[in-house]
């Protein structure tokens, strides 16, 4: 049996029932792992395609023992059973990214962790380092709170209520 490994997951909702589409992958989710910390729901401006509604975002903080491999094929089963169809800058009722796999760097044609883009995207930063300052990631060496502090300007990124 492999061992657990701590692993970071964003979740990015940009129609329907946002806020409820959120929930219920975390509802999926924790049928299958252990959902240990959940950040703070924020509301984000689309960043890339702008052309499309404002995002709910949200990370959470999981411990299992699926491969990462077995981890991707069960986010892309919960997107799917949202009723995710599209490409990957169209709007979407669900989006699960693997951010962190334990301190793993993987580079493979259908899966690249830590998550190419997170170093950059206020809207993983802001509430990764609400329930994982002092991660690491394993690329740049630096912590969550290193990154985010790195960025600039923190613009579009707002708590819900
Ligand atoms: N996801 C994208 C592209 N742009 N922008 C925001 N604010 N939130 C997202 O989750 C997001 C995005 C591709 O997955
Ligand atoms: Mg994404
Ligand atoms: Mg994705």
């Amino acid at each position: 049996m492999n061992e657990p490994v701590t692993a970071y997951l964003g979740l990015g909702s940009n129609m329907g029932d946002r806020q409820a589409n959120l929930e219920r992958a975390l509802d999926f989710l924790s049928q299958r792992l252990q959902v240990e910390k959940v950040s703070r729901i924020y509301e984000t401006e689309p960043v890339g395609n702008q052309d499309q509604p404002r995002f709910l975002n949200m990370v959470c903080q999981v411990r299992t023992r699926l491969p990462a491999r077995a981890l991707l094929i069960l986010a892309k089963g919960i997107e799917s059973k949202l009723g995710r169809t599209g490409g990957s800058d169209a709007p979407r009722p669900i989006d699960i990214d693997i951010l962190l796999y334990g301190q793993e760097v993987i580079d493979t044609p259908d899966l690249v962790v830590p998550h190419p883009r997170m170093t950059d995207r206020a809207f993983v930063l802001v509430p990764l380092s609400q329930i994982a300052p002092d991660a690491v990631h394993p690329v740049t060496g630096k912590t969550i709170k290193e990154l985010l502090d790195a960025i600039r300007e923190v613009q579009g990124v707002l708590p819900l209520e």
